[in-house]
Formats: structure tokens, sequence, C-alpha cells
């Protein structure tokens, strides 16, 4: 039987009893925002937190994360709201940062130096001693959020991501008596990339704070166990997947992410979603009959947007005889928009789709269409289940979720997946058509060989592709994580 919301809430009940069971992100799961002078509440685009929201409404336990919308002071009563807003079930506590931190911490060091040092993208990242002093100024100000909170009881801590590097180890000397997760949900390079980091060792050491570090796939585990060999005088003990330090050892274990199969599943086959769909086939001028590829990503350089567009190019100048019916509609929501280099891939995107519209485009059609917003889950679905194929063309991703909720709303089985070598995903969904996004050539055969695959053979690929996700789904993450650490209890 697949593990479900409820199987999760009973063996956390049992393993973690009243102990408190306390998240740490950075990006919180819901942020209120001013909208035309009213206040909504958001689910951002984020993987982390769409994984982590159904695994903390089972537990109902506090989730400390930063608070980032515009409203969110305003509707936060003593630091705290429950959440989910519509049927709450845990609390989120919001910490507030200063423009200067947030800059430091999170467009800085975060998402300008680790980032683009956990990928391999070929973007140099950058390392200010500034940016250093705001990530940890930042982790310390959440150790002590944290602490706050839990103090001496047994609790047990989940902590995520790249942004809390340091946490683990803060914590430790805080919460002595608390058995301390940390995942890091971006890959772990090999000990080469990571060594130009200036402040390597710092990192290794915050991060072996931790009981157990888990990472989406075990090459990623191996990578973080020859960078400690080559920098730590740690002793990394390969057959026990652990290391060996100052005393203290911390387990390295693989857990591969998931979704909410059955809930989107659910949502996808609604009515609701049909009539969407086509409300949206008017809206965008979708031609009849229209063979339609999708592709939905935060506008990021490592899920190879630009390589997607050019394959797409290819694909049209290969096969003009798709002209006219073929329509691409790549949604991309804005994404750490403060960073450079996020605003010059932005432009790239842009200017790529008005060129490949205007080469192949005529006065009734055009091949793509780019939106470039926060779009609905609904309306996500809806392109979704109109969609012949989908398009995930990362250059390098811890698991990425999207290739998993297009396979979960395939109710009728009869869309193809297209699925870059470089996601985590493509360890697991091998029945995709899997695609080297640095070949735009080759990904254009993909796509021709998808549009013209058998129907028989496209049911049967994505049908095996549900059944595993239906069955390693988000709850039977949050479930082997849980497990081990209350081996530790
Ligand atoms: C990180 C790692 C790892 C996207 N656009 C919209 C929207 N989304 C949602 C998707 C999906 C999520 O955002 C993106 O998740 P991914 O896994 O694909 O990518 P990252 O955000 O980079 O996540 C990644 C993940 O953490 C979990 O560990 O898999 O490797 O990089 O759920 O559907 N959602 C809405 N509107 C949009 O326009 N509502």
């Amino acid at each position: 039987m697949a593990e479900s919301r409820e199987t999760l809430r009973q063996l956390i009940r049992r393993r973690l009893g009243r102990h408190p069971f306390v998240v740490v992100s950075n990006r919180e799961p819901y942020s209120h925002e001013y909208r035309n002078g009213k206040v909504e509440c958001i689910r951002p685009a984020s993987g982390v937190t769409v994984a982590v929201d159904p695994v903390m409404q089972a537990s109902r336990g506090l989730w400390i994360a930063h608070g980032s919308g515009s409203a969110d002071q305003a509707v936060t009563d003593g630091g705290f709201v429950s959440a989910p807003p519509d049927r709450p079930t845990y609390r989120l506590k919001r910490v507030w940062l200063t423009k200067k931190q947030e800059e430091g911490y999170y467009y800085g060091f975060a998402n300008s130096a680790l980032w683009p040092l956990c990928h391999v993208a070929y973007r140099r990242p950058v390392f200010r001693d500034d940016h250093w002093r705001a990530y940890r100024t930042v982790n310390l100000l959440f150790a002590e959020k944290v602490a706050e909170e839990v103090r001496d009881q047994d609790a047990f801590l989940f902590i995520q991501d790249y942004h809390f590097a340091l946490l683990p180890r803060l914590l430790r000397a805080r919460c002595p008596n608390a058995i301390i997760a940390h995942f890091w949900h971006i890959p772990w390079p090999n000990p080469e990339v990571f060594r130009i980091c200036p402040w390597k060792q710092e990192i290794l050491d915050g991060l072996l704070g931790s009981d157990i570090l888990g990472f989406h796939l075990r090459y990623h585990c191996m990578n973080f166990m020859d960078t400690v060999d080559r920098e730590l005088e740690a002793r990394p003990d390969r057959e026990m997947t652990a290391v060996v330090y100052q005393g203290h050892t911390t387990k390295i274990r693989a857990f591969p992410i998931s979704i909410d199969f059955e809930a989107i599943s659910q949502r996808a086959a609604s009515p609701e979603i049909r009539k969407l769909a086509q409300t949206l086939a008017r809206k965008y001028r979708f031609p009849e009959k229209v063979i339609l590829g999708v592709g939905a990503d935060r506008l990021d350089y490592t899920k190879g947007i630009p390589e997607r567009l050019d394959a797409i190019d290819a694909f049209l100048t290969r096969h003009p005889a798709y002209r006219d019916r073929f329509v691409f509609f790549q949604a991309g929501v804005p994404s750490r928009t403060q960073v450079e280099e996020y605003r010059r891939l932005s432009d790239e995107v842009e200017q790529k789709v008005a060129q490949i519209n205007w080469k192949h485009g005529n006065a009734r059609w055009q091949p793509l269409v780019l939106v470039q917003e926060h779009l609905s889950l609904n309306t996500l679905l809806a392109l979704y289940r109109m969609a012949r194929f989908a398009l995930v063309s990362s250059l390098h991703d811890g698991m990425n979720l999207v290739a998993k909720e297009f396979v979960a709303s395939q109710v009728d089985s009869n869309g193809v997946l297209l699925l870059s070598q470089f996601t985590g995903a493509s360890r697991e969904l091998r029945d995709a058509l899997i695609i080297n996004p640095y070949s735009a050539d080759q990904v254009a055969e993909k796509i021709r060989q998808a549009i013209e695959m058998d129907p028989i053979e496209v049911r049967r690929r994505m049908g095996r592709m549900r059944r595993q996700v239906r069955e390693q789904n988000v709850y039977r993450w949050a479930g082997s994580v849980i497990k081990k650490l209350s081996k530790l209890a």
C-alpha cells in the first residue's frame, strides 16, 4: 500500500510521540501579499515548500521561515500564523530579515555563491566577504529563533536546504537534546568543484552538526563524503555512509524526494480542470487539434530554458509539416530577480521566444507562448492535461518535481515526458524519453519521437511511471527520514 498523509500521521505519532517536530526553511509555505489593495495568500513556486507542506500537515508541528511577503507582518499575530490558511493544521513562525540581510544572505551567498557552486551549469560563483558575513548572521538569527521554541526539549529538528548550512552546528550548541536532520535539496558537487569555496571548511563543519544529512541521490552522498575526506580532519566511513568528526557521527543518506501524487492526480481529474483547459485554449488561441508541449519552471539558468527553446527551433526547422498545429507553452515564474544573472536570463528567454516566433510563425499562428508570471496550480494542471508532452531540460537538478507533477496529472496516461539526464528524477523515471539538453538537435528528434509515439506505447510508459510515483510519493520520503530520526532518539 502506498504511504499517505494518514499513514505518515500515524507513523509520526508512533515514532515521534509528543516531542516537538520543527521544520526550518528559508522560503515560507504560504506568503501574504498586497495585490490591488487586498491581501492575498500565495503558495510560492518552490520545490522545497511544495514537498514539505503536506508533511507538515501530517505532523502538525511548527515551521519556521523567512517572512518575505509584503503583507506578512500585517497578518501575523505575535510572529505566528496558522497554516494552511483554509484548513489550519500547523503553525508558521515568521522570521523578519532586513533588506541588507536578505541581500547578503539570500541573493548573495546562498544564490550567487552556493547555488552556482553546487549546480554544474557553467556559471561562476561569486564569493564576497560581506555576503558570507550576512549568511552567518542570518544562520545565527534563525538558530536563536529555533532555540526560543525548543530549548532543552527532546525535539526533532528538520532543516531544509543550502540556505542553512551553518544551522545544524549552531543548534547543537543551543538545543542539547534535539535530534537534528538536514536535507540538502540541490546536488552536491565533486570535491574538485567544491574546493574553490573560500569558506568550505566552515560549511562542512556546520553541516556535520547534524545527526542525519540527506541528499536526493546516493551519488550526491558520495560526493559529499569525498569532499569531507579532502577538506577536513574527519573520518568518512564509506561502508556505513557516515562521517565521524570531532567525536560526533553524522549519517549521510539518500532520500529521493517526491510529491503528493494522489492530491495532484485527483485535482487533475476534476471537471473544473477540464473546463479550465477549454478556457485556456481559447485565451491563448491554440489551433484546433493543437499538438501542445509544456514547460513550467522558475526562471533559473539551471532549468535549461534557452536550450529548450533552441531545441524547439531545431524541431520546427527539421519538421516544417508540424507548423500551424504545434504550440509550446513555457510558464516561467520570475525568480531571484535581484541577481543580475537571473535578469539576464529573463531577457534572453524573451528575445529567443520573439526570434523563434518571428522565424517560424505567420499571421495566424505562433509556435511559442511565454508567460512570465506565477500561474495557479490549476492552470498548470489544465495545461499538463492538454499537453502531448512536457519538456524538462534542466542542465543540473536535485530532483525536479515538475517532472513528477506532470506524471501525476496524466490521469488518462496520454502524455510523454521528456526528461533531462541531469535531473535526479531521471534516475527513477526510466520510461521518460531521456534527453541531453546540451544537444538541440538530439532534443528536437526526441520531440518528434514523443509526438509520433504509438498511443499504446505512450500509455504503457506513462502507466508505469504513474505507478512508480504513486508508490514513491512525498509521504514515503518523509516517512523514511522520520524512521531514521526516531532510531536516534
Ligand atoms: C529545489 C531543487 C528539487 C513552478 N512554476 C510555478 C509553480 N512551480 C512549482 C512546480 C514545482 C516547484 O514549483 C518547482 O520544483 P522543482 O523541484 O522543479 O524545482 P526547484 O524550485 O528548483 O526546487 C530541485 C526541489 O528543490 C525539491 O527538493 O527537486 O532539484 O532545485 O512544484 O510546480 N507553481 C505554481 N505556479 C507556477 O507558475 N503554482
